[in-house]
């Protein structure tokens, strides 16, 4: 006997098919008068192992879902449950299931979703007009029914989705019963490197529809430069008026208006307040007057060419995931803003839309990305790509038309961008033959395409600072196309754990060439998921089978937003007012690095410093008409005279708001510069003391020492423990470089070395007139290569003078990690230093590092990578006082110090791992290697390399109370 017995069909799981039942898409707005019912909240949730695992009995009104779990929507139900709804996964490239088009494992958790409502008292009566019921974010397929009736399915996780749903409702007890499969066809479309996240994660929301309300619109508001006038215009499918009272406007719908406006840029995100009335509704406009075009081979904004000084932003929340409230997304825009960032490329799919309200009111100039990625494809040299395959083109226009139509009336929103890493074909070029008749007042970016056949600028990822250099000039070759285009650098700067290094030399290549227009990091924030076990989880915590480690930790900002030092770096390269000088001559020049705004939100204030201290501050007149791109020259005033001589000084000049902003505080600072004054005095210490040598110890000044292995034991009765050269650093991500990486991936190369495991062979310990002197060879097992390192003491009576002198030998063909010394106190706290600060600094990353005296405590010097890896150096430290000791570096020297060893640090893979022990160890470096961006991009470039070569360095110590 054969039989089949056949189970619900599930078959639209894997139908190419964008999905049935949905409404066409249209702009998304809230409206003033239509009522509206948020759904969000606690729902029923019960989950089933396969797509078919229950019958969908449970979208019928009666059922009794009394014993199900909840969860909260938004929401991700595998971050919620503690566990009991599955767990998230985190691949990169990689599919985490058979590549096999459009099919998807069995294996395929279905989450069922139930929601009981009724409609509010004052809910218009069911026969005026409809409801529409509106989901903005479900990931990756769901089959909705409301009180029993199966209104239909959709994929396209992060667009929204609208059904028709009027002749359904009552006025209680609706039961909107919502089904969401983790995988569907969908899923090889939506491959961005992220956590795999399930659920209803966006609002769901029923609309009152009243009859005659607004349908679709589109708000046309172009700036005409020339003469200082906006022209308005507003198609509408349902005829009204439109109202900005400001303007004084009051025209039908689709009739153009031209009137003198202020326009909207980024810099000055002028808004207007208008109306859009027809016979059914009212909905609040905000107008935003811009013209964007390409002319003269640039990008063009109401004239002008501009530079993006961008990050690409990925929605997250360390508990949340992908669902944010609009808190989270202010954090967002204002942490930008006040980091001087000007641009968002929403990578790699359409953010929530209230996000880019807050682009518009704030002013972020916007790269809006289509839901699509498809990069596991390249794993299969792209066969089988459905970007390039006919039957997946009406999904593919489905989702640019869901962007476009939902995102059209954004100011903000001045480039559309197909999607990421899907590779080329029919699909992308049908996407953008689209885009551009229906929108011709923005441009289309592609990254995947470099010949620019579908799109309107040429842009790429991590190419090196040389190739930008290359393009910037025109001499990149390519199409004839691609010649006439500008470029931007739509991912740079990978900002994976310690990093990005480089990124003021790409600033350098920008400003030099206007065919280069700017750059987005790589990335905003970290993914990482608030975690007992880690602190923060990322790839591989849940035991995936298939991840990528914490290459999804890759973000300016850490999980819980606090600024990276690299974006406090990003901040300063990216400075919209440039303050140069050279305080020697008595002037400083300040250059207007805004594309449209002038200096009139800003004031200018000077302080001249003297050992790190300001003795005497004032204001700058700097004037608040330099237009963008002039620079002016101002006096400084007289340096105070009784400071001069014998101490280092030197001016900072601030650029600050002169008044509360939209998203900042009168005050906040956003550009700086520093300049010398007069030079530092080197530190020296006479050679007047003699060693003696007594019970096997030998004193020189306040040092002692052990007599047979030189090895210093205490100063000024502190003790000093294991004082030596020191090498190593635990390798940071961007050292380790990613398998792909053509440069040199040091990290693994010095491992390979053994430069994590030196050996100090002691050959001399030498007493002298003056000096002890400690001669050593350091070096890997297994190699013939070495460092003969020789440490020479003195002492003035109250000082110790160490002279480290490193002379190498053998062949080596790697440049070091770091060059100094590394010594351990018993116990240490509060740190004070004057050099580069407050943030840690490496030779790439120290822009931000600015000189003074500063105060931290050991806890607070560690920067908390989520894996851990180095982190947390000065930069330019001219002295450090810590644990009852005080270094005087003779030249400056880097200082790190922390509670654990960099052996420790490096064998950690979480935060948690590190506990701190008894000794504080504390690195005093002559040099460091550079961070560079290999993680992802280009490696250290050579001019940041620790090359070896013989150095010598010296410190001064003495014993203080501090
Ligand atoms: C590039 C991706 O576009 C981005 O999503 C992210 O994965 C980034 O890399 C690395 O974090 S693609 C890369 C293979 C160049």
């Amino acid at each position: 006997m054969s039989f089949r017995t056949t189970a619900m069909s599930t078959d639209y799981v894997e139908d190419v098919s964008p999905g049935r039942g949905a409404l066409p898409p249209r702009a998304w707005y809230a409206s003033s008068d239509a009522g509206s019912l948020s759904l969000n909240g606690s729902w029923r949730f019960r989950l089933s192992p396969t797509a078919d695992g229950a019958d969908d009995s449970f979208a019928e009104p009666g059922y009794d879902a009394g014993d199900w779990a909840e969860v909260t929507v938004p929401g991700h139900w595998v971050l919620q449950g503690d566990g009991a709804f599955g767990a998230p996964i985190y691949t990169n490239v990689r599919y985490p299931f058979p590549v096999d088009p459009p099919r998807v494992p069995t294996q395929n958790p279905t989450g069922d979703h139930l929601h009981v409502f009724d409609l509010p008292s004052d809910w218009p009566g069911l026969s005026d007009g409809g409801a529409v019921l509106r989901f903005d974010g479900v990931e990756s397929c769901a089959r909705v029914w409301l009180n029993g009736t199966d209104i239909g399915e959709f994929k396209g996780s992060r667009l929204a989705h609208e059904f028709a749903v009027g002749d359904l409702l009552k006025a209680g007890g609706n039961v909107l019963a919502v089904r969401v499969h983790q995988w569907s066809a969908g899923s090889y479309l939506e491959d961005q490197d992220q956590w795999w996240l399930p659920g209803i994660f966006r609002d769901v929301t029923l609309l009152h529809r009243p009859a005659a309300s607004v349908l679709d619109f589109f708000v046309h508001s172009s700036y005409d430069h020339t003469t200082g006038e906006g022209t308005l215009r507003v198609e509408s499918d349902v005829e009204g008026r439109v109202t900005v009272p400001e303007l004084d406007i009051d025209v039908r719908t689709g009739d153009p208006v031209t009137v003198a406006v202020e326009p909207w840029t980024a810099e000055t995100p002028r808004l207007y307040d208008g109306v859009l009335v027809t016979a059914g509704e009212r909905v609040p406009l905000r107008i935003g007057f811009r013209t964007v075009e390409l002319a003269d081979g640039l990008i063009k904004v109401n004239g002008k060419a501009i530079l993006f000084k961008g990050v690409n932003r990925h929605e997250w929340h360390p508990e949340r995931g992908r669902a944010l409230d609009l808190e989270t997304m202010r954090a967002d825009v204002l942490l930008m803003k006040r980091h001087n960032v000007n641009a968002v490329r929403t990578s790699h799919y359409p953010p929530h839309p209230a996000f880019l309200d807050l682009c518009d009111e704030y002013g972020l100039w916007v790269i809006d990305e289509c839901d699509l990625e498809t990069h596991g494809f390249t794993e299969q040299n792209w066969r089988d790509n459905p970007v390039d395959d006919d039957r997946w083109t009406p999904a593919l226009l489905d989702r640019a038309s869901r962007m476009v139509e939902r995102d059209k009336n954004h100011p903000s929103v001045v480039i559309w961008s197909l999607g990421n890493e899907a590779g080329t074909g029919r699909g992308l070029t049908a996407m953008a033959k689209w885009i551009h008749s229906r929108d011709t007042s923005r441009l289309v970016h592609y990254e995947g395409d470099w010949d620019c056949r579908d799109t309107d600028m040429y842009s790429r990822m991590y190419a090196d600072h040389a190739e930008t250099e290359r393009i910037g000039q025109g001499l990149d070759g390519g199409t004839h196309k691609r010649r006439q285009l500008p470029f931007i650098l739509c991912e740079y700067g990978h900002a994976m754990g310690n990093g990005p290094g480089g990124i003021a030399d790409y600033q350098r290549i920008f400003e030099a060439h206007d065919r280069v227009q700017g750059g987005f990091i790589w990335e905003w924030i970290d993914h990482g998921i608030k975690d007992e076990r880690f602190g923060y989880a990322y790839g591989g915590d849940f035991g995936e089978e298939l991840h990528d480690g914490n290459f999804v930790c890759d973000g300016l900002v850490f999980p819980d937003r606090t600024p990276s030092p690299g974006l406090v770096e990003y901040k300063k390269v990216i400075e919209p007012v440039r303050i140069e000088g050279d305080g020697r001559d008595g002037t400083v020049r300040v250059t207007n690095a805004y594309d449209f705004a002038d200096l009139s939100a800003l004031t200018f204030v000077w302080s001249y410093d003297v050992d790190g201290t300001a003795v005497e501050t004032g204001t700058l007149a700097v004037p608040a008409t330099l237009a963008p791109g002039a620079s002016a020259d101002v006096k400084l005033p007289q340096p105070p005279v009784d400071a001069r001589g014998g101490a280092e000084s030197l001016w900072t000049v601030r650029a600050l708001l002169a008044e509360e902003s939209a998203w900042g505080p009168e005050g906040h600072q956003v550009a700086w510069g520093q300049f010398p004054a007069s030079a530092r005095p080197t530190p020296t210490v006479a050679a007047s003391a003699a060693p003696v040598l007594a019970d096997g110890v030998i004193t020189l000044g306040p040092g002692t020492f052990d007599a047979r292995t030189g090895a210093l034991r205490s100063i000024g009765g502190r003790e000093v423990r294991d004082l030596r050269l020191d090498v190593w650093r635990a390798p940071t991500d961007n050292d380790d470089g990613a398998a792909w990486q053509p440069d040199e991936r040091y990290g693994m190369l010095w491992r390979n070395l053994g430069l994590h495991r030196m050996q100090h062979r002691l050959d001399a310990v030498e007493s002298g007139e003056d000096s002890l002197t400690v001669r050593t060879r350091v070096a890997p097992a297994a190699a013939e290569v070495g460092l003969n390192t020789v440490y020479r003491w003195t002492s003035d009576g109250d000082r110790l003078k160490l002279t480290v002198s490193v002379d190498p030998e053998g062949h080596w063909t790697l440049p070091l990690p770091r060059l100094g010394v590394r010594l351990g106190l018993p116990a240490a706290d509060r740190v004070t230093w004057f050099g580069g600060g407050p943030g840690e600094g490496y030779p790439d990353t120290k822009s931000a590092s600015m000189l003074g005296r500063w105060e931290s405590t050991v806890n607070d010097l560690q920067t908390p990578y989520l894996r851990p890896q180095e982190n947390g150096a000065r930069a330019d430290v001219r002295w450090a006082e810590i644990g009852g000791l005080r270094v005087d570096g003779d030249p400056e020297f880097w200082f790190t110090a922390r509670r654990w060893t960099s052996e420790q640090l490096d064998a950690a893979d979480h935060l948690t791992d590190l506990t701190p022990g008894d000794t504080v160890w504390v690195n005093l470096d002559h040099g460091q290697q550079g961070i560079g961006s290999q993680s992802c991009g280009p490696g250290t470039l050579p001019q940041y390399l620790l090359r070896v070569q013989p150095a010598e360095f010296s410190v001064a110590l003495s014993a203080v109370d501090n």
